[in-house]
């Protein structure tokens, strides 16, 4: 029998990994996760696959456990979603965001070079590189310009990233991701608070929504498409880094009149600004060029931006009415 491909994603529990470990199955994948032990139970966004897919111990502070995941596995794929991931939390810990979202690709990419170097290797890279951004729309070649402790560490994991690459010949592509989105994003993140907070609202919870710059604006995908293009990038005979993005851009504004249009309110009357949520140095304005992913893995989104926000507030006022009949 033929031994199906092979998959190990790091972050599996995250917003990312749960989509593509689902992904990933329906392509005949044997799919592996790395997971961080945890006090607390983490597996809510993978509970439904936990009969699919198997869990190895890591953590991308501690090269050993990478050599012994990839070692137990034996992977032909290895998404690298693991990091540090809130922008905000980059300025409360940049020493740490360093070690898990920077450091950690050089861990796991010489895990790969020792102990397999034919694995094909995919790192999340993200729009934050371009920060202040030297050119619109963004696309490859467009030089980064970090405005966090977490874009700083994301422009050295993507330099890595490419260096191994030259330097060992290994498949390794970076994907330039921006924003993306869905009902399993963070409750922090900025969709996922607008979208928790009209549910709550409108359930009579809460009577506003705090929110820091109205005005910044975003390159707003869904992340269900944008997984598609991590599984295509490594389908590829040679390593490449492509942008992601749907190529418009909106306004955080624009986010909350649509999620509160569609349950029948004004975001005017319920979103106040709150000066906590401002951050040191912001990133005002994000807008990919995903031409060369069209071309070369035939990418291209299928959420639009209008849908993406009514679908995630639907999900968030099915749950919060659940939580509420069971008396939470
Ligand atoms: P997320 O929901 O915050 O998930 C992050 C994952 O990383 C979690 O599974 C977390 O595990 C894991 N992790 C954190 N520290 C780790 C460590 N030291 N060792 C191993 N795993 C660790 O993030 P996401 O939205 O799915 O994003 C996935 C990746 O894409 C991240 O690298 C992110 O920076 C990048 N990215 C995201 C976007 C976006 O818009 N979503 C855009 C561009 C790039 P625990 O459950 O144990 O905390
Ligand atoms: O949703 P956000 O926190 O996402 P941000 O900072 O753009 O980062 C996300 O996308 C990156 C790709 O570009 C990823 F690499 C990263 O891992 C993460 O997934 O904030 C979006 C915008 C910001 O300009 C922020 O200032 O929303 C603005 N915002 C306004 N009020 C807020 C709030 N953001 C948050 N989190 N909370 C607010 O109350």
């Amino acid at each position: 029998m033929t031994r199906p491909r092979t998959a190990l994603i790091t972050g599996i529990t995250g917003q990312d990994g749960s989509h593509l470990a689902e992904f990933l199955l329906s392509k005949g994948y044997r799919v592996a996760g790395m997971v961080r032990r945890a006090s607390v139970d983490q597996s809510e966004r993978i509970a439904h696959l936990l009969d699919h897919i198997e869990l190895v111990q890591g953590d991308l502070l501690d090269p050993s456990s990478l050599s012994k995941a990839l070692s137990d596995v034996e992977p032909d794929e290895v998404y690298n979603l693991g990091a540090m991931s809130f922008v905000p939390t980059s300025w409360a810990q940049p020493v740490l965001t360093g070690e898990f979202t920077a450091l950690g690709v050089t861990r796991i990419l010489e895990a790969v070079r020792v102990v397999n170097p034919k694995i094909r290797f995919y790192q999340a890279s993200s729009s934050e590189m371009f920060g202040k951004v030297r050119e619109t729309p963004q696309t490859e070649s467009t030089p980064f310009h970090p405005r966090s402790p977490y874009g700083v560490a994301k422009a050295y994991a993507h330099w890595i990233t490419v260096n191994y690459r030259e330097s060992y010949g290994l498949h390794a592509s970076c994907g330039i991701l921006f924003n993306h989105e869905g009902p399993r994003r963070g409750l922090e993140f900025v969709s996922r608070k607008i979208s928790n907070g009209v549910a709550r609202i409108k359930m009579g919870l809460d009577k506003e929504l705090r929110l820091g710059n109205l005005d910044a604006q975003r390159d707003w995908g869904y992340a269900g498409d944008y997984v598609r293009a991590m599984w295509l990038m490594l389908q590829l005979d040679e390593p490449v880094d492509l942008v992601i993005a749907t190529g418009k851009t909106h306004t955080v504004r624009d986010f909350c009149r649509i999620a509160f249009e569609h349950v029948g309110l004004r975001y005017e009357d319920y979103v106040t600004l709150d000066p906590k949520f401002l951050r040191p140095a912001e990133v005002d304005t994000l807008l990919g060029d995903a031409s060369l992913a069209k071309a070369t893995i035939g990418w291209e989104p299928e959420v639009s931006f209008p849908d993406l926000v009514r679908m995630m507030v639907d999900a968030d006022l099915l749950r919060v009415s659940r939580l509420k009949a069971m008396g939470h």
